[in-house]
């Protein structure tokens, strides 16, 4: 007789074996939580399911046809930022291989493209003349989505304002807000016959606070006095970029997109509490809130006080835009710990491994899929709040190919368990649209340089071969 619990592993471990991805039980048995004997049906028919990609780290290309330097040309090419030493110069050549890596998209069963479109490409001066060759590379990835049946997701901002905008200040002067709706009108007006989802800025805490604050990504500027302005002027952008394409692309569905965690005190002490707040204010509502007409979460983040001398008469208004989803880009948690003398945050995130996380990425980022399900119903109780996808979640390693095979289990593992998350969420009444992994192809991983993969698709960056991995066979199967 088959009791409860083992009716329903049994049954579990039936569906994974009908999808194909049964590889190593053992392995399998290791990773997945209670709620995971689901099928793609069970998210619904109209739930969307695609891939996530970002111009800089897989175009390539980056003299090509007209294009000028971005900041992660500068960075890249001249600080050696980057821990491996390279650049995403070529990067996966996506320039000249977009027509084959989108047909590899097609054959997963995805039915989004997430791209991003390179603002060095299609305006070399930041401004002004637009490059004709930029903008037709762009209509050629459209097309190839479009004829593939495939809806293209056009992403304005991943990280790469023109150089020569940034000689001018970039982010931390104000002009960014008529450049960036310049650039964006441009966008719309050559697109917006055929693209009908857009994505205002990706991740606007991780572009202002690492590269403008704590200097580690382009342009490597340090400081709170340059970080304050650029928060400012981002989120001005972000809402501004919202109406841009409103008025100018007839039925869109606009976004913008949140790097968002679930932060966690290290231990039950009030301190360690109070620093969740200033993190979570952080991670979470810093962009979020300005653009629900909540205003800035100064009281939780103190530091954010000084951004008042930024903000002129008008602007509160201006930060405010009613956009049709929100996409949560989420890959771990964070646990948090009170340390007085770290300037601004007065806490850290403690190490994963340190504080004896069992399972985490190549980059030391924990495994932890129900950081997903409390990102969901977090998000989703800002009742301004129509929708949410899930736009970016991954996982990253060293993968290796063997025999012409990529057996990345433990990324199978990883996209099982926060999918079963993310229907915990939906089943519970989160409004989730759909779900788009990061990323299609390894590719330049920013300050890691190319080392941790993070891929459905291996690629062999000598030769630029594609290589489909377990993970991606798994989604491809699951996707059927
Ligand atoms: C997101 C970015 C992506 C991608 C991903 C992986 O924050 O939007 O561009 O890089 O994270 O992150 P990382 O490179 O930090 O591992």
């Amino acid at each position: 007789m088959i009791n409860h619990l083992n009716r329903k592993e049994f049954l579990r471990l039936l569906s994974l074996f009908v999808s194909g991805s049964l590889l190593n039980p053992q392995q399998l048995l290791a990773n997945t939580s209670d709620y995971s004997g689901f099928s793609k049906a069970d998210f619904g028919k109209d739930f969307l399911w695609g891939v996530s990609t970002a111009a800089y780290q897989m175009e390539g290309a980056f003299q090509e046809d007209g294009k000028s330097n971005s900041i992660w040309d500068t960075f890249t090419q001249k600080h050696r930022h980057i821990k491996d030493g390279t650049t995403g110069d070529v990067a996966c050549d996506f320039y000249h291989t977009y027509s084959s890596d989108i047909d590899l998209v097609k054959s997963l069963n995805m039915k989004v493209f997430r791209f991003s479109t390179a603002w060095s490409r299609v305006l070399p001066n930041g401004i002004g003349r637009a490059n004709q060759k930029g903008i037709d590379f762009y209509h050629r990835v459209i097309d190839k989505c479009l004829e593939n049946n495939l809806q293209p997701w056009l992403t304005l901002y991943h990280w790469d304002i023109p150089q020569v905008l940034q000689d001018k200040g970039g982010w931390m002067n104000r002009e960014v807000i008529d450049w960036f709706s310049e650039y964006t009108y441009l966008m719309t007006k050559s697109y917006g016959d055929k693209v009908k989802d857009w994505i205002i800025l990706n991740e606007p805490t991780a572009f202002t606070v690492v590269g403008y604050g704590v200097g580690v990504h382009a342009p490597g500027i340090r400081g709170v006095n340059h970080l304050l302005p650029t928060i400012h002027h981002a989120a001005i952008c972000q809402a501004e970029g919202g109406r841009i394409v409103r008025s100018n692309v007839k039925n869109a569905n606009i976004g913008t997109t949140f790097s968002c965690s679930h932060v966690m005190p290290l231990r039950n002490f009030e301190k360690d509490h109070i620093a969740v707040e200033r993190w979570d204010a952080l991670l979470n509502r810093l962009f979020i809130e300005p653009s629900l007409g909540l205003g800035y979460p100064i009281s939780s983040l103190p530091f954010l006080k000084n951004i008042d001398k930024h903000i002129k008469d008008g602007d509160m208004e201006k930060l405010v835009f009613d956009f049709d989803f929100i996409g949560v880009q989420n890959y771990t948690r964070e646990v948090v710990k009170n340390i007085w003398y770290i300037p601004y945050m007065h806490g850290l995130e403690i190490n994963p491994a340190k504080r004896g996380a069992t399972e985490y990425s190549e980059l030391g980022w924990e495994v932890y899929p129900e950081s997903l399900y409390e990102t969901l119903k977090r998000f989703s109780s800002y009742k301004a709040v129509k929708k949410i996808y899930v736009t970016e979640n991954g996982f990253a390693r060293q993968d290796e190919l063997i025999d012409n095979k990529v057996h990345d289990i433990q990324r199978v593992n990883y996209f099982k368990s926060y999918l079963a998350q993310m229907l915990r969420a939906k089943n519970e009444g989160v409004k989730v649209g759909g779900y788009l992994c990061w990323t299609l192809l390894d590719n330049f991983e920013w300050r890691e340089g190319y080392k941790p993969r993070y891929g459905l698709v291996y690629v062999d960056f000598k030769t630029q071969q594609r290589i489909l991995k377990d993970s991606a066979i798994w989604f491809q199967n699951f996707l059927m």
